[in-house]
Parts: structure tokens; C-alpha cells; sequence
């Protein structure tokens, strides 16, 4: 089985980052050849400061690793790396249509406190179709990726679908894979928005590198529903938020933590899921720090990685190409 997915370096990974792509990432590298990518391309799609883009593709390179990506097993790379990506995403912009982007909610929420189209770039846009040649250069059968991407990948597999018709067989039907539980991590300052790297308060996320004291502090802070029991429940988005994080870090099921929080109160529950973060993230965070002290081995494993896509991604281009009618 081939697998694909990528993460921007777009700021610090928090949490949602973790439980809903990086976990399965991590878990999928023993059922095929993974590909893991980060999308540098994706990420300018809104300003970013060079020196710190460069800091930031390093340490999340370090992070996929700390997270236990073997990079033996799999294929850890730089998206701009491998000039096929920006090829294929112009090839596939030429059967893509303005009204299918239009209807992408990824865009509608970045851009819905924006007044008018003056500010938005073309490549925030254009966003989901880089994302399909990612994909699709590597023929995965499957794509893991947090729920709010899952509409991306829907649109990756309509271009595919469109692009065989009209050239023949070319590109694999990738299908998209949602974790069971932490596919949507919602903010801790609002659990009716997803947990966000650019959210504009550092409240909303636990970030995968914050200390005991600060996860401490985000969690006290974490706003509640009414009521005083822990309970999960439509009506009880933020509860339901917490449980789900303590759920998944901790494999007890929200019932069972539902029956042990019983009668206590939200502090008491609060101190432990703050807990229980903590110490799931600490041995996490002593792998990174060790691997953000030696940059060049980073570097070599982000060009042994590029190499081995490049192979990959340069044949399938051969093929997209020679089907669409480019001269050799
Ligand atoms: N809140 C979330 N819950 C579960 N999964 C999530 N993912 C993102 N947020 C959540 C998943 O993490 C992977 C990497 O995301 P990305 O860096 O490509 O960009 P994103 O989806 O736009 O995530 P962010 O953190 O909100 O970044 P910014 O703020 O820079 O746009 C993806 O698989 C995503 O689904």
C-alpha cells in the first residue's frame, strides 16, 4: 500500500496537528510505504517570513521524526524539493474550475474576515489543486488527513477521475482516511472553530512544544459548557472537545471517563486532562529537542527523502506528459 499525506510549516503543530494526522501517520508506516511531505509551497500561500519559513520546514521535520517517523520505513521530504509538484499542480489547474475551488470551505474560512478579493492571493486559491499533484505524483492508495481536509482530498480524486477520461488511465483514485476519534480537534478557546496554528490567540491550541506550565495554564483557561458535570453531548461542544483529547491520549473511552469524572467537578477533570497532555507529549518533546540540535543530519534526511520522491514523481510526470500532448 502507498500512503501520502503533508503538513505545512506554517507555524508550531499543536495537538489537533497530532491527533489527527501525525498519530495515524506514525501508525500507517508499518502497513505500506508512506510518503510524508512538507508543503513549504502550501504554506506561502499566505505571508510568511523567510528566515522563519526556513526555521520552521527544519522543525517540523524534527517533529515528524520526535513523533517516531522512521525515515527507513518512509519517505520524509521538502514539497519544493521536487519540482513536479509546482508541474502538475499547472497541469491540473487547466481542468480545474473556478466553481469547484469556490465551493472549498478551507477557503471560505480563511478569507471570511477579509473584505473584498483585493488581499487574497491567487495561490490561497488555488490551494487544493497543489494539493492534488501532491498527492497524485506519488499514486497513493491512501491519504490520511484531519477532517478538515477531507474535502480536499474529494476534489483530488475528481481531478484524477476527470484527467483519466479525458487522456486515459493515468493517476490512481486515492482514498481519503479519517481517524475514528480526533479527526476535528476543536479550539480550546472556541470549540466551534478548529484548533489552529494561525488562530490569532495562542489560547485556542496546545502546541506540540509547549512546557507543563503553559499546557497547565491553556487547559485551566479552556472555556466549558454550562452545567457542572463532565459529560459529552451535542450540546456540550467544549466538553466533548476535552473528553476527546483525553480519550485518545489516554485509550479509556469517553463513557469510562465519563463514569471516573462523575461527581467531580470540571477542575478536578481539568488537573488530570492536563495530566495526561503532559506526559503524553513529554517523551515527544525530549526527541525533538535532541533532534533540533543537529540541523545537518535534518538536512540529509530531507534530501535522502527528496531523492527517493523524485524518483517516483518524475515518472508519473513522464506519463501526465506525454498523455496531455507535451513534445519530449
Ligand atoms: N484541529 C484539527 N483537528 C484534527 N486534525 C487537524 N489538522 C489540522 N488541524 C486539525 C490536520 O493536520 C494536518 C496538517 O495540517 P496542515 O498543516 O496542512 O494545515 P491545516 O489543515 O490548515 O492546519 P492548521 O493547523 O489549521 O494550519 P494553518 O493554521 O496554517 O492553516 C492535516 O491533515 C489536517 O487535516
Amino acid at each position: 500500500m502507498t500512503i501520502l499525506s503533508g503538513i505545512q510549516p506554517s507555524g508550531v503543530l499543536h495537538l489537533g496537528n497530532y491527533l489527527g494526522a501525525l498519530k495515524q501517520f506514525i501508525a500507517l508506516q508499518n502497513e505500506g510505504h508512506a510518503y510524508y511531505c512538507i508543503v513549504d509551497l502550501h504554506a506561502i500561500t499566505v505571508p510568511q517570513e523567510p528566515e522563519q519559513l526556513r526555521q520552521n520546514t527544519l522543525s517540523l521535520a524534527a517533529m515528524y521524526l520526535a513523533a517516531g517517523l522512521d525515515p527507513q520505513k518512509s519517505t520524509l521530504f521538502v514539497q519544493s524539493h521536487v519540482k513536479e509538484h509546482a508541474e502538475l499542480g499547472w497541469i491540473l489547474n487547466t481542468i480545474a474550475t473556478m466553481g469547484e475551488l469556490e465551493r472549498m470551505t478551507q477557503f471560505k474560512d480563511k478569507t471570511s474576515g477579509v473584505k473584498g478579493q483585493g488581499s487574497v492571493t491567487v495561490g490561497l486559491f488555488d490551494y487544493p489543486v497543489l494539493m492534488a499533484a501532491d498527492i497524485l505524483l506519488y499514486q497513493p492508495h491512501i491519504v490520511p488527513v484531519g477532517e478538515d481536509q477531507q474535502q480536499h482530498v474529494e476534489l483530488t480524486r475528481e481531478l484524477a477521475k476527470r484527467f483519466n477520461h479525458r487522456f486515459g488511465e493515468t493517476f490512481r483514485i486515492p482514498e481519503v482516511r479519517l481517524q475514528k476519534e480526533g479527526a476535528r480537534i476543536m479550539g480550546l478557546d472556541n470549540p466551534n472553530k478548529k484548533m489552529s496554528k494561525s488562530a490569532s490567540s495562542p489560547n485556542n491550541y496546545i502546541a506540540l512544544t509547549d512546557d507543563a506550565e503553559t499546557i497547565k495554564k491553556k487547559i485551566a483557561k479552556a472555556v466549558t459548557d454550562s452545567g457542572t458535570e463532565v459529560i459529552s453531548g451535542k450540546d456540550k461542544p467544549a466538553l466533548t472537545n476535552l473528553l476527546t483529547i483525553m480519550s485518545v491520549l489516554s485509550s479509556k473511552s469517553i463513557p469510562q471517563l465519563e463514569k471516573h469524572f462523575a461527581g467531580k467537578g470540571y477542575a478536578a477533570f481539568k488537573k488530570e486532562l492536563a495530566e495526561t497532555v503532559i506526559e503524553s507529549l513529554a517523551p515527544l518533546q525530549n526527541e525533538y529537542q535532541k533532534l533540533m540540535g543537529t540541523p545537518q543530519t535534518l538536512k540529509k534526511i530531507l534530501e535522502d527523502g527528496a531523492h527517493r520522491a523524485r524518483s517516483v514523481a518524475t515518472k508519473t510526470m513522464e506519463q501526465a506528459r506525454e498523455k496531455i500532448g507535451l513534445l519530449k
